[in-house]
């Protein structure tokens, strides 16, 4: 046994320069451990509530010492005395005691630095590393990395409506080499952006954010990039993206605008969302692309049916608004053939109990599974160990700069590294 000893949250900065929590949690055999909970820009309307202070003489209002009294107090008081290797038992007093649907009383951020602490610290007492404890021997898959190496939507200041352009290396033997093939195209990439006179400064995600004004102009770059390096596209290295089409839709008329551009008070087109899943295909058909992530809007279920059932046989869909890491939107989407991916946040949804039943629920229907970052991260490294834990297969968690990203990448290198012969590398179909 290793019950709660303290729980002890404060207020620290995320990669954006905002307000978030970390929780340190100390166990009565002396281990201690942190966890620090990340926060999205492009955030699903049914997450769980992020509780701000709404305070504007404080970090414009964005500050969170109201989930940080929470912990300190109410979840303190709740769980002190507690088994630490009971983690759904941990997980369920927090979501009975908060006693909303979505987390909005003491906040999912609150819950959440708990929820992921118990289970370092429940790890640390057994003498073992968070993937194994986590996920027991089974646990040696190294994910796919999809790397963003060019950043557009709310996660850069340019004309581009797309949110994320990745890079997969479907192809590499293992993880290092996954990575190494991701860093030699960033670096290429970055010279070919350089000689042609754009920027080369960096986004939310580490990728770059050049002044580029359409998607295909993006792609082209990238497939070039990817030569550059030595690598065939499509082959060795495949283009994922995502849309974040939920940022750019119109709900008043059903389209899908080129936003930014109508904004800047530039020619703008708009498609509905047939003409949208249409200009997807043209996309894949065009670039190799094999990796679709909210190509439509959240609430546009009619949408999402028909292109799931258009491409789903050449494509990986991933849901990411649409689900929000909740089992219950996932059961909708199995039900109505919706997606066969799933993005997973653990600041989506909560705690990490919630995390693994969701992770449960998708291989159990066939979706596959990538355990994602948001766009304000920390240094904070749990998703490399449960994208291990649980063999997810893929992970999402930035390009090949700034150390929050690198961060996970690094710890990924290291479980790899541990694994040793045991390890193994995702192969994607
Ligand atoms: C996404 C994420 C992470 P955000 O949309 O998938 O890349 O962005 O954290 O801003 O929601
Ligand atoms: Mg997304």
């Amino acid at each position: 046994m290793a019950k709660i000893k303290t729980i002890h949250a404060l207020e620290i900065l995320d990669s954006r320069g905002n307000p978030t929590l970390e929780v340190l949690l100390q166990a009565d055999n002396g281990v201690i451990r942190k966890a620090a909970v990340p926060s999205g820009a492009s955030t699903g309307e049914h997450e769980a509530v992020e509780l701000r202070d709404d305070d504007p003489k404080r970090f414009f209002g964005k500050g969170v010492l109201k989930a940080v009294a929470n912990v300190n107090g109410p979840l303190s008081r709740l769980l002190i005395g507690k088994d630490l290797f009971d983690q759904s038992a941990l997980d369920q007093l927090m979501i009975e005691a908060d006693g909303t649907l979505n987390k909005a009383h003491f906040g999912a951020n609150a819950i959440l630095g708990i929820s992921l602490a118990a289970a370092k610290v429940a790890a640390a007492s057994k003498g073992m590393p968070l993937y194994l404890y986590l996920g027991g021997k089974e646990a040696t898959l190294l994910p796919c990395p999809m790397m963003n190496v060019l950043n557009g939507g709310v996660h850069a200041d340019n004309m581009l409506d797309f949110q994320e352009f990745m890079i997969r290396p479907i192809g590499a033997p293992n993880f290092r080499e996954a990575l190494r093939w991701g860093c030699e195209i960033f670096h290429a990439l970055k010279k070919l952006l350089k000689a042609r006179g754009f920027s080369t400064a960096v986004g939310d995600e580490g990728g770059f954010a050049p002044l580029l004004e359409s998607n295909e102009s993006v792609l082209d770059i990238i497939v070039e990039a990817i030569k550059k390096a030595g690598y065939q596209p499509g082959h060795n290295v495949s283009i994922a993206l995502d849309a974040a089409a939920s940022e750019f839709y119109d709900p008043a008329t059903q389209t899908y605008l080129e936003k930014k551009k109508k904004e800047a008070k530039k020619p703008f087109s708009s498609r509905n969302s047939i003409e949208q899943i249409a200009y997807l295909e043209g996309l894949c058909s065009r670039y190799p692309i094999d990796s679709i992530e909210d190509g439509l809007d959240q609430n546009d279920w009619k949408g999402w049916q028909i292109l799931t059932s258009k491409m789903k046989s050449k494509l990986q869909l991933v849901g990411d608004d649409i689900f929000v890491t909740n089992p219950k939107f996932l059961q909708k989407g199995i039900d109505e053939k919706v997606a066969n991916a799933i993005l997973i946040k653990v600041n989506q949804i909560g705690t990490l109990t919630e995390t693994l039943q969701t992770i449960s629920l998708a291989k159990k229907n066939g979706y596959a599974t990538v355990i994602s970052h948001r766009s304000g991260e920390t240094e904070d490294t749990t998703i490399a160990d449960l994208s291990v834990s649980t063999s997810a297969g893929q992970i999402k968690t930035g390009s090949l700069s700034r150390s929050e990203r690198i961060a996970k990448y690094n710890r990924l290198l290291e479980i790899e590294d541990e694994l040793s012969s045991k390890a193994r590398y995702y192969k994607p179909g």
